[in-house]
């Protein structure tokens, strides 16, 4: 961890490096600030280039240092001393530059560009703002309209945007050192390049205010900085740089120690930890070059086109011909529509559909690394698809099961090697859901999991491991939650009260909304398979409304009615009195109280999921609820807010 600086014929190159991401901590904002002392005071040296060591320029602020009072120098200062500088100082930007390092690269005369870098201030992705002068110089240099998005919803510029805007003053060619010093010496014999502080600031009309403001308040969801983030912009708009700088410092440290900050940093953390478990660090993997999945239903669907969008060849197989085709269809179906939204080229959703195998014999995935099973949640199908599996597939071929609930060591059970089996439980859509609980059974190898982690990677999924019992741990969560909302409805609280309750907490739906779109069917018929096998399990209101033939969305009625071909819940009498000999006297509950007692349910039992071993660490809990059931990300995940908050770095 350095600040290095090396002079030639009076170019200083000077490189910062602290790997992994070169992020400005108290030691190398200390190094830097001597360096542009030292430097300044050189005689000769006339220009100075600052690079990054390593895969980037600078990754930001040292994020884990915020949880502790602001040691000095603070970046600002640094900054003010390169801003000050009489000799040109030209910013050599490679992989990416965001946050404190792109607001770095702002203070510097010139910036020059690789290709292939990335430019952004993700701070209010943090819960903060940009604290050393990115909302102040930012649209110095590209202007208001352009430097909004940038500011407040984490949009990131390429090289050849950056150009366009001005926010770089040229691209490299190939070594980007030696151009960032050919723009050193030609600046170094001109006059000074004017820095962004020191150019002028068009205010812009009204509407773009307007027009902003309306923009930040739909796309918050309920975090508080990108608003504040807009707000330093405007006044620095209003009142000048330096106002505007002294505004953004006071709005980033009241930021920094929000619960919203705190949250979302934990929420950083763990997402960087989760995908790399430490004990699987050193495990070797093996191959994932073809992949098989059985079952073309909504899950393997899902699951083929996330396989195909990250590259990878798919041989998909179905019981019958009618069926494939009509899965090879949707499929087909569903990149075209990428590719009529543009996030796809035509030609790539022609490649997508392309790498897609249809299969009918399993004699067709002899040759693919892993296999994963999406059949009907049937044990006794998916013990038969396994032991054809164990025939037809190479014997280190990784054998996998999406079962939402049953045991995986029971679907194993006639699998003659086990230690390469596990499972993958994707959420549907599986496509665009982007949490992955990887379940090992006891004979699961070490390199087979780890390379299941490989393959969430590789699918950027968000992997948790998860041990087993019913549900796993989202779903077990999952139907504690339902069961504490039941019991606040029979309580005598309304439903379209406790479901407000929940948006308002920040979920996209409430509990009730959530399973008439899920449909009411699925969790009564495992009550029913339970009651069957003769377990204790109690009469619940959805047993009333499923026997009605109210199961939800798509029959029109469930726990709301549903107009034809609408989707919005429409409080129901008629539900209210199928419902009736189980509901108490309705009373009132403060929407705050509501969500408390939901998410208190949640956390407990993931104390209980934590005792069994089932999850690892909290943090594993409050990823599976933030990525797999629209927890909010601002509150961290139950488990976060149960400890009060407490962010570990
Ligand atoms: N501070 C501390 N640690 C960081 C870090 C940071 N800014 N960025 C990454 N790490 C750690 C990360 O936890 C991981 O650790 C390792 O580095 C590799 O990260 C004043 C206040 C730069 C694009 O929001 O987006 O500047 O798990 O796996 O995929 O206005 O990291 O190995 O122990 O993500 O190559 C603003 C955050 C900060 C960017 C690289 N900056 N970082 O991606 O590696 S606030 C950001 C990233 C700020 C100023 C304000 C990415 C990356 P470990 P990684 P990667």
């Amino acid at each position: 961890m350095n600040v290095e600086t090396k002079i030639t014929d009076g170019i200083a190159v000077v490189t910062i490096d602290n790997p992994p991401v070169n992020a400005l901590n108290l030691a190398m904002r200390n190094a830097l600030l001597e360096t542009v002392h030292t430097l300044n005071a050189d005689a000769k040296v006339r220009a100075v280039v600052l690079r990054g060591a390593g895969k980037l320029f600078v990754g930001g602020a040292d994020i884990t240092e915020f949880d502790r009072p602001v040691e000095e120098p603070a970046l600002p200062e640094v900054l003010a001393a390169i801003e000050a500088s009489k000799k040109p100082w030209i910013a050599a930007l490679h992989g990416v530059a965001l946050g404190g390092g792109l607001e770095l690269a702002l203070a510097c005369h010139l910036r020059i560009a690789a290709s292939g870098t990335s430019l952004g201030l993700p701070e209010v992705g943090l819960g903060i703002i940009p604290g050393a002068g990115g909302t102040q110089r930012l649209p110095r240099l590209i202007g208001i309209e352009a430097a909004i998005p940038v500011v407040t919803t984490r949009k990131r510029l390429d090289e050849n945007q950056a150009l366009k805007l001005g926010l770089v003053d040229s691209l490299s060619s190939g070594d980007l050192t030696a151009d960032a010093i050919a723009l050193a010496r030609k600046a170094a014999s001109g006059p000074l390049p004017a820095t962004a502080a020191k150019r002028s600031l068009a205010a812009p009309s009204p509407e773009i205010w307007r027009d902003a403001e309306a923009a930040v308040r739909r796309t918050a969801k309920g975090t508080a900085a990108p608003m504040l983030a807009l707000q330093a912009l405007r006044l620095g708009v209003e009142n000048g740089f330096e106002a505007g700088l002294a505004h953004e410092r006071a709005t980033i440290l009241k930021a920094r120690a929000s619960q919203e900050s705190k949250a979302l940093r934990y929420l950083f953390f763990a997402e960087r930890a989760a995908p790399r478990p430490r004990e699987l660090r050193d495990v070797n993997t093996r191959p994932l070059r073809r992949i098989g999945v059985i079952g073309g239903g909504t899950m393997g669907t899902g699951i083929t086109a996330a396989l195909r969008n990250a590259g990878l060849p798919v041989v998909l197989m179905e019981r019958d011909e009618a069926i494939l085709n009509h899965s090879l269809g949707k499929l087909k179906k569903l990149f075209q529509g990428d590719a009529a939204k543009g996030r796809l080229s035509a030609e790539e959703a022609g490649q997508r559909t392309a790498g897609i195998e249809g299969a009918l014999t399993f004699d067709r995935l002899a040759d693919c690394d892993l296999v994963i099973e999406a059949v009907f949640e049937d044990l006794a199908v998916k013990q038969s698809v396994f032991a054809e599996l164990g025939r037809a597939c190479r014997p280190d071929a990784i054998l996998a099961t999406n079962t939402s609930y049953i045991d995986p060591r029971l679907i194993a059970e006639g699998l003659a090697d086990k230690t390469r089996f596990l499972g993958l439980h994707f959420f549907s859509p599986a496509h665009v859901m982007k949490l992955l609980e990887i379940i090992p059974v006891p004979e699961t190898a070490g390199d087979v999991l780890a390379t299941a982690f490989v393959l969430a990677r590789t699918l950027d999924k968000m992997p948790v491991r998860a041990g087993i019992c019913d549900g796993f741990i989202g779903n077990r969560i999952l139907r504690r939650y339902i069961a504490e909302a039941t019991a606040l409805m029979t309580d005598g609280v309304a439903i379209p009260a406790i479901d407000a309750a929940m948006r308002e907490f920040g979920l996209a739906m409430g509990p009730f909304e959530m399973q008439d779109m899920a449909g009411l069917d699925i969790s009564f018929m495992r009550r029913e398979a339970a009651r069957a096998r003769g377990e204790p399990v109690p009469e619940v209101p959805a047993d009333l409304l499923v026997r009605a033939g109210r199961k939800g969305q798509k029959t029109g009625g469930g726990w709301y009615d549903y107009a034809p071909g609408d989707r919005t819940p429409l409080p129901s009498p008629g539900a209210m009195r199928i419902i009736a000999p189980m509901l108490k006297p309705s009373r009132e509950m403060p929407s705050a109280e509501i969500a408390a007692r939901l998410v208190s349910a949640m956390s407990k039992e993931g104390e209980r999921v934590l005792a069994e071993g089932i999850a690892a660490e909290p943090a594993h809990i409050d990823l599976v609820e933030v990525h797999g059931y629209g927890f909010p990300r601002w509150r961290g995940g139950p488990m976060f807010m149960a400890q009060g908050g407490a962010h570990h770095g």
